[in-house]
């Protein structure tokens, strides 16, 4: 274990190395992917990255770091980037650069009309996946979201990771309660629909996934990964079986099947429901579901012995199964299976992280469909809508449709699914108003466009992804670069925009952030019964003062449980470092985090139940109505015909969604945007060079790649392509298809209305 504090030196002197005349090396964490790796990079003395490396002091990332991290200077400073508000004519389709003072007082006119003649739900609100990455997303975008008061909320979440979010919420009581894998101690991983080697892996946070994996077969554990292709993660693995795409939750129930019939459970935490689900399994025999899934029945049946008798085993899956038709009984099955073979919440199982940072306090069991959408009557989760139906509510007439949007950080032409119907969705609105970095597919429809600064110039807290760390972490970093005259940071502008959309100018004399931020620290200090500890709080500015806040009443810190934990602490002994062994069991605030720039190890995931669950019977409540409903209609698609094609997406290493192809050295090689079909597939259809690819959304024509490590029936087509209407040149050049003109916007995963990508019936012809 390391040692969590340091001698306490000026955090500016261990921030800054090495300081020499012309260039200082600098520390942040990387903002791009959810493996929060830590960089040292080196900035010449006009403030332009000259060299990233990875920061081999990090104790949690221990130097890892990929192309796109360490091509973030090109991003950074991309010439295509914005960097003054925009204002489009509509008359004439064009933009000029205007003042924040212009661009505000547009949005302060135009907005609150909008609400005025309509209501509150004619304004749409999108989040995108950025959001997760930054201190404006996690600690302003609420108040964005409070300021709009509408119902019509949408987020990338619902074509991502919703199904985990609703069956945790379902089966521990609190969405954000996700069991991730104990990657570095498990003996056995059954990863199904996720491809780390690519991604660097999601709502499982891990830095260098791949060395993780790696150090997993060299301790002698197995690792086997199901997907329908052979990606580089399935050549790494012990074992890789295709599987039909959208049929995982066959494939678990088949587990879940044999686990009971061969008497190979062992239920180690409190649980509700387990008859339930014993009953509910009789039905998906292993020969059963390897007529759906492709995989054999015998090979369903050694899966569940191997993880039944696996000393300790974790089941993961990820967007593959998530962005599927059953996907929300696919998760739950994940963890169902975690329960039966003993592993939930036991090291080298599948564990609850401990985010440092003090998160959303809830008090009640989560529930879905407490409203339900204006067109199409999809349950709401997390208080939002399906992106799914981001279009519906917007085309379709009558009291209550969108007639303005306001996008943060989100690019759902091309991400969400029927992209086209989106498109002309957002040319139809009355008023959109975007905070994003460039003009590209889905800005484009904007009035108003609000850029933030360089990321160099954002201080850096990793408020959500933490919470999915599969070792206990923190990490903070300052802003490296500061604001120039005339700039201003994403939390002030998602401030302005706030009152704007209200109709407000910012008082006389007062900074907007500032005044939020002081209303949210006085009503936290107020919760926790701390209300005359104000003067304590450390930090630069107020955005600072709160993030000391949430590290101290974090469940590692000094004010941990508030004025009641505090004072039956005190009763024994204060908490730092109480073991004598490094592991920081108290005391962290934001000085503990300024002293260690390069994080601080926070001790190995440690098993949590039953403190962590938030369920009517506080028990892990394994069959809950809802999904068992939604098994009914599980069992009935299995009389239904396969396809013979189907479509499912892929990542690429030296890519990110839409928004990373106009780094030059990103694009090209092995990053451009082919549909991978396997050989016999493509012999058969006398496809080569460029296909017509139809489904029942839409149509695209794009160069086939033939590979053997696509199995027959299903192409393959990544996503965050199609670079039409972008000023971002590199982009436009490599401009590619998009997928989601082809995904259906009409099919969700019921439980918690997350889009279809994988498993799109469509039809392929020589173009
Ligand atoms: N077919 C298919 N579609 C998919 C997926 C799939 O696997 N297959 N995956 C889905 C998933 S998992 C996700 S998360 C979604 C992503 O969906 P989105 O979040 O809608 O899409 P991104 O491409 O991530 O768009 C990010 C936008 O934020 C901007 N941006 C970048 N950094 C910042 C910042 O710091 N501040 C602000 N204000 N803006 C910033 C970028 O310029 C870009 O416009 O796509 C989904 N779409
Ligand atoms: N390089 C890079 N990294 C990224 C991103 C990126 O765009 N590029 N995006 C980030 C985001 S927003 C997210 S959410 C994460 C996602 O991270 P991952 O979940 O690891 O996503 P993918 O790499 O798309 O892996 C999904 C895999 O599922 C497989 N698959 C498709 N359909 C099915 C199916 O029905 N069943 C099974 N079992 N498998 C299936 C696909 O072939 C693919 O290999 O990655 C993040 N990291
Ligand atoms: S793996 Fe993710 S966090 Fe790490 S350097 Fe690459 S993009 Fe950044
Ligand atoms: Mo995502």
């Amino acid at each position: 274990m390391r040692k969590c504090f340091t001698s306490g030196a000026d955090a500016r002197s261990l921030v800054m190395t090495h300081a020499t005349d012309s260039s200082r090396n600098l520390l942040r964490t990387c903002p791009l992917c959810e493996a929060v790796c830590g960089l040292e990079l080196t900035l010449d003395s006009g403030d332009h990255i000259k060299s990233i490396r990875g920061d081999h002091a990090d104790p949690f990332s221990r130097g890892f770091i990929c192309p796109k991290g360490a091509t973030l200077g090109h991003l950074d400073e991309d010439p295509d980037r914005l960097t003054a508000p925009m204002i489009r004519d509509r008359a004439s389709n064009t933009w000029r650069a205007v003042s924040w003072d212009e661009a505000f007082g547009v949005i302060r006119e135009r907005l609150p009309q909008v609400s005025a003649a309509y209501g509150n739900q004619a304004v749409g609100l999108y989040l995108g996946n950025p959001n997760a990455h930054t201190i404006a997303g996690a600690l302003y975008v609420p108040l964005l979201i409070r300021a709009l008061a509408t119902r019509n909320l949408f987020s990338a979440s619902t074509a991502d990771q919703m199904p985990k979010q609703v069956s945790s919420g379902l089966m521990f009581g609190d969405p954000l309660t996700v069991a991730v894998p104990d990657l570095d101690r498990t003996d056995y991983l059954l990863m199904l629909g996720a491809n780390p080697l690519e991604s660097n892996g999601s709502l499982c946070t891990a830095p260098d996934f791949p060395g993780r994996l790696k150090a997993l077969k060299q301790r002698g554990g197995r690792f086997v990964v199901v997907d329908p292709r052979r990606t580089r993660t399935a050549k790494l693995a012990d074992e890789h079986l295709f599987i039909r795409p959208g049929s995982d939750a066959y494939l678990l129930f088949g587990i879940v099947h044999t686990l009971f019939a061969e008497n190979l459970t062992t239920v180690r935490v409190g649980v509700s429901g387990l008859d339930e689900v014993r009953a509910a399994a009789v039905p998906f025999t292993p020969e059963v579901v390897a007529g759906r899934t492709g995989v054999p029945a015998e090979t369903v049946i050694r899966l569940a012995r191997e993880l039944a008798a696996a000393p300790t085993a974790a089941v993961y899956a990820r967007i593959g199964t998530c962005t599927a038709e059953f996907g929300t009984v696919a998760q739950w099955l994940v963890d169902v299976i975690n329960v039966l073979t003993g592993n939930l919440d036991s090291p080298g199982g599948a564990m609850f992280p401990t985010g440092a940072a003090l998160g959303i306090v809830r008090t009640r069991p989560f529930r879905t469909a407490r409203w339900t959408s204006r067109v199409r009557e999809l349950p709401e989760a997390m208080g939002e809508f399906p992106v799914a139906t981001l279009a519906d509510e917007i085309l379709t007439p009558g009291e209550g449709q969108i007639r303005a949007m306001v996008t943060v950080a989100g690019n759902p032409v091309l991400s969400a699914p029927s992209g086209a119907r989106l498109d002309a969705a957002f040319a139809d609105l009355e008023f959109m108003v975007s905070v994003d970095r460039y003009l590209n597919e889905t800005t484009r429809h904007a009035d108003v466009i609000l850029p933030p600064p360089r990321i160099l110039q954002a201080p850096h807290y990793d408020f959500a992804l933490l919470n999915f760390a599969v070792h206990n972490y923190a990490r903070y970093s300052r802003p490296l670069v500061p604001l120039g005259a005339g700039e201003m940071s994403e939390a002030e502008v998602i401030a302005r925009l706030a009152l704007a959309v209200s109709g407000q100018e910012p008082q006389e004399g007062l900074d907007p952030l500032t005044v939020v931020d002081e209303i949210v620290i006085a009503g936290t200090l107020h919760k926790a019964g701390l209300a005359d500890r104000r003067a304590e709080l450390l930090g630069d500015d107020t955005t600072e003062q709160r993030i000391d806040l949430m590290l101290r009443l974090g469940p590692f810190g000094e004010w941990a449980g508030g004025a009641q934990g505090m004072a039956a602490r005190a009763l024994n002994e204060p908490p730092s470092d109480a073991a004598g062994d490094g592991t920081l069991s108290g005391g962290l605030n934001l000085q503990v985090l300024l002293d260690n720039p390069h994080g601080v190890d926070l001790g190995p995931l440690q098993s949590r139940l039953p403190g962590v669950l938030l369920t009517a019977s506080r028990q892990v409540e394994l069959a809950p109505a809802q999904l068992l409903e939604d098994v009914a209609r599980l069992r009935d698609r299995l009389a239904a015909e396969a396809p013979e094609m189907v479509l499912v997406g892929r990542r690429q290493l030296r890519s990110n969604n839409s928004w990373l192809h106009n780094v030059p050295p990103l694009v090209g090689g092995s990053n451009r945007c082919t549909l991978h079909i396997n050989p016999e597939d493509a012999l058969r259809l006398g496809l080569n060079g460029l296909a017509v690819v139809k489904s029942a959304a839409g149509t695209v024509t794009v160069e086939v790649e033939p590979t053997a490590d696509i199995m027959p029936g299903v192409v393959s087509l990544p996503h965050g392509w199609g670079h039409g209407d972008s000023t971002q040149q590199v982009a436009r050049a490599h401009a590619g298809v998009n997928a989601n003109v082809l995904t259906d916007d009409s099919l969700v995963d019921a439980p918690s209305g997350n889009a279809v990508f994988n498993g799109v019936p469509v039809t392929l012809s020589p173009a």
